[in-house]
Parts: structure tokens; C-alpha cells; sequence
């Protein structure tokens, strides 16, 4: 079986991807910064920190800023408590959530009052609190459910989604309520992608597009790890029964039984990557987490 590229190898151009829309972006988010309270950081729960981006921390400055852990139903439970310990030692908000779960999302609004409260006090004794209304920049990287967020708070479908990085390209205010403003913003990412695997746990969670990463790298990348981690999700969605099975013997395996076969039933390698990235995506092959707090195993 033919296989294109080396997975240990993704391409140079990947560390450096950085399109003018996101420098753009950045300037736009910069420019509003004084019309919100505070900003929520939406990152990917399946990588806590690498889903961050210290570029945008840069260009928030002194704003106060909730980081908010969405897709946390696609993370691995156990690494996410340990996640929890080590955000609790940093001294920063944050939260873990994922987009099916109202109530948890409805305490990012609740807390960001009490953050936004408590820094008014802070710089002015005397402040007297009043209501008002709270302003909210919602950014993140690509593809981490910003928009999601909003439309599940806003209750509407205020803002479009989609399953691919990108699709928000221009700010957008919704109204929550008579309370509340979310101001959407398009996914940035850091200008340079310092480690090759964090490259690849970045394609698996499609913040950065198939078509840069390349779908065979960030596809083998997955089988190794979840064969690695010894996934039973894995393991039964493409019914591999064997252990200790290659890589390649477990793409022939999913052409096998999902049909993804040319003529003389030689495996299309191409539709296999698709697939699994489709399965992994949706998190048909299990709860998973990339890497776990510094310090920690
Ligand atoms: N499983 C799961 N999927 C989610 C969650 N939140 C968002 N999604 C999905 O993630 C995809 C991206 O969501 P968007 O809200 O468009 O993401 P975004 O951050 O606004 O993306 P850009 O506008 O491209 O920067 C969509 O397919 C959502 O349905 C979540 O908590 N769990
Ligand atoms: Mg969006």
C-alpha cells in the first residue's frame, strides 16, 4: 500500500500559515476592544493551552478576559479534570463547556458580570453597583464554536456556524437580551505554529483547513495516537478486533469494511482520510485529549 507522505513530517508552510484576513481580524478586534467589558476566549477543551493564542492575549492587553473551554463533550474526561487543577493554580477565569449544555454556557454571562463587577470596585472604591449593560467580545481561534456560543445564549440563530474553520468573516453584534451584547469576531490564529504536533492536534480539531494541513497527515496522525491510546470507540467503530496492528493495516481495514475501495479492490486511500477525519470530528472514535498540563502526565 502506497502512502504519499511521512505523518512525522507535515509540510514548512504549515508552521507559518497566516492569511491577511486574520491580521485584519486582529486590527478589528484591537479597534473595539474599548466598546466591551470584558472578552471570553473561546478555546477547544481538547487542548487547553495550545487553542490559545498569546498573539490575541498580546492585543487584549489589560481587558478582562474569561477563558471559555468549548467541545469539552468531545474531550477526554479525565484529562480535563487535570486540566481543571492546573487553570485553577494559573489564577485565571475559565470554564468548561460544550455548546449542549445550556445551563453551564448561561454561567459564562453570570460570571463575566461578577468579573466585570469586582474590576469596577477594584479601580473605584467608591463605585455603587448598577446594571448595566454587559458588552462581550467573543474570539478565539477558527472552528472552536464562537458562534455557536453566541446562538445558543442569543437562543436563535443569530450567527452562522459550520463544521469548517473560517466561516465567520466579519464582526457581527447580537443582542442576548435587554442585559446583554455579544459582539462575534472572526477565528484567528498565532501567526507561527512553533511544534509540528501542534500543528497536527490543531488539523484533528479543524482549526486550521484540510486543505493546508493536508488530510493524510493529520489522518495517520490520528490513527497512531488513538491506536497509541488503545481507543475501544476506536477499536469498535472500524471493528478492528487484532492488537497491535500497524497503521497500515488499519487503513486497509476501514477501506475494507466502509467500502472504500477502487477497481481491483485496491483501498482509496484519499476517501479513507476523509472518513476518519469525518468520524473523529464528530467524536465517533471516542472522547480524546491532546497532551495534558505542563507538569503533569
Ligand atoms: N461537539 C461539539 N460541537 C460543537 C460545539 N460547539 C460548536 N460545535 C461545532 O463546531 C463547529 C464550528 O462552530 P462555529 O460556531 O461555526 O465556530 P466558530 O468558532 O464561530 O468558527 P469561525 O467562525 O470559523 O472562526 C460547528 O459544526 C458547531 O456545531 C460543542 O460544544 N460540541
Ligand atoms: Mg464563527
Amino acid at each position: 500500500m502506497k502512502r504519499q507522505n511521512d505523518p512525522s513530517a507535515p509540510k514548512e508552510a504549515l508552521y507559518n500559515w497566516y492569511p491577511g484576513h486574520m491580521a485584519k481580524a486582529l486590527r478589528e478586534i484591537k479597534s473595539k476592544l474599548q466598546f466591551v467589558d470584558i472578552v471570553f476566549e473561546i478555546r477547544d477543551a481538547r487542548i487547553p493551552l495550545v487553542s490559545g493564542n498569546r498573539n490575541l492575549s498580546e492585543t487584549l492587553g489589560q481587558k478582562k478576559k474569561l477563558i471559555i473551554l468549548n467541545k469539552a463533550n468531545l474531550a477526554d474526561p479525565g484529562i480535563c479534570e487535570k486540566w481543571k487543577k492546573w487553570f485553577d493554580e494559573q489564577n485565571e477565569p475559565y470554564l468548561f463547556v460544550d455548546c449542549f449544555d445550556k445551563l453551564a454556557l448561561s454561567k459564562s454571562v453570570t460570571l463575566a458580570r461578577k468579573i466585570v463587577e469586582a474590576n469596577r470596585k477594584e479601580c473605584n472604591p467608591d463605585y455603587v453597583e448598577t446594571k448595566t449593560k454587559l458588552r462581550v467580545m467573543i474570539v478565539g481561534l477558527p472552528n472552536t464554536g464562537k458562534s455557536t456560543i453566541i446562538n445558543q445564549l442569543a437562543n436563535r440563530n443569530a450567527t452562522k456556524v459550520a463544521d469548517k474553520p473560517g466561516q465567520t468573516v466579519m464582526q457581527q453584534w447580537i443582542t442576548i437580551d435587554k442585559d446583554v451584547e455579544l459582539l462575534d469576531t472572526p477565528g484567528v490564529m498565532p501567526p507561527r505554529i512553533d511544534k509540528p504536533q501542534h500543528a497536527l492536534w490543531l488539523s484533528a480539531i479543524h482549526a486550521l483547513p484540510d486543505d493546508i494541513s493536508g488530510e493524510e497527515d493529520t489522518a495517520l496522525f490520528l490513527v497512531k495516537h488513538l491506536l497509541d491510546h488503545k481507543s475501544s470507540e476506536f477499536m469498535e467503530r472500524y471493528k478492528l478486533t487484532e492488537s497491535d496492528l500497524t497503521v497500515d493495516e488499519v487503513l486497509l481495514k476501514i477501506a475494507t469494511i466502509r467500502g472504500c475501495l477502487r477497481q481491483k479492490g485496491l483501498p482509496d486511500l484519499d476517501r479513507v482520510y476523509k472518513l476518519i477525519l469525518a468520524d473523529f470530528r464528530k467524536g465517533d472514535l471516542g472522547k480524546t485529549s491532546f497532551g495534558t498540563p505542563p507538569g503533569l502526565k
